[in-house]
């Protein structure tokens, strides 16, 4: 007899956010399917990725990518898309300085509709352009920890270099909270029912 498959023990909702062109795409596809197509054209609206399962903790997680096209004109899209997300990935491009510095006004969306707790990751992308590079590693950490972001890191789509790992830690941090969330679930639900009318 062949065991039987179980399913994952988490699916998770990841929203990709940042300005146009900065890679989210890019970056998506890379992690599904291990490649780098330079062709695509700039999302409109919405795409979604899933990545099957990964491990994390010994738990099975299942990641359903939300990757927001970051036209001004998707942007009143977003707090709808907040709904039900597990965790956020804000991008940047480190070689154009305005794509950084629009994170307030993302982030203030994520944190008011997603909760405070929810972790989102810094990330600058297109770390491969070396020469065209205008922001600094130090300065993407400093903003990171400033700006109250969960994590940080820096990777690049073309190459591929630190994208497994950047999704891993959202996920190991998306476990984390469910975990505490399933805790307090627990110690606040020990009383049993009482049958009215008896
Ligand atoms: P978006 O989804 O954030 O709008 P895209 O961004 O994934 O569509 O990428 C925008 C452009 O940047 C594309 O170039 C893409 O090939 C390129 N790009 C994305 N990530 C990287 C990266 O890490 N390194 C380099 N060198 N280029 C990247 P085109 O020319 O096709 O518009
Ligand atoms: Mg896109």
């Amino acid at each position: 007899m062949t065991k039987k498959e179980s399913g994952p023990d988490y699916i998770f909702k990841i929203l990709m956010l940042g300005d146009a062109a900065v890679g989210k795409t890019s970056l998506s596809k890379y992690y599904i399917e291990n490649v780098f197509t330079p062709d695509i054209r700039l999302t409109v609206g919405i795409q979604f990725f899933i990545k099957q399962e990964i491990i994390v903790d010994d738990k099975k997680v299942k990641l359903q990518i939300w990757d927001f096209g970051g036209e001004d004109r998707f942007r009143i899209m977003v707090p709808t898309l907040c709904l039900g997300s597990h965790g956020c990935i804000f991008m940047y491009d480190t070689t154009r300085p305005s794509t950084l510095n629009s994170h307030h006004s993302w982030t203030y969306i994520v944190k008011e509709r997603c909760g405070r707790d929810v972790p989102i990751m810094l990330v600058g992308n297109k770390s491969d352009l070396k020469d065209k590079r205008a922001i600094s590693t130090e300065h993407g950490i400093e903003v990171a920890k400033r700006s109250g972001f969960t994590g940080f890191s820096e990777t690049s789509a073309k190459t591929g270099m630190n994208i497994e790992s950047t999704f891993q830690a959202i996920a190991k941090l998306m476990v984390k909270r469910m975990k505490q969330l399933e805790e307090q679930d627990k110690s606040t639900n020990t009383k049993p029912p009482i049958i009215i009318g008896d």
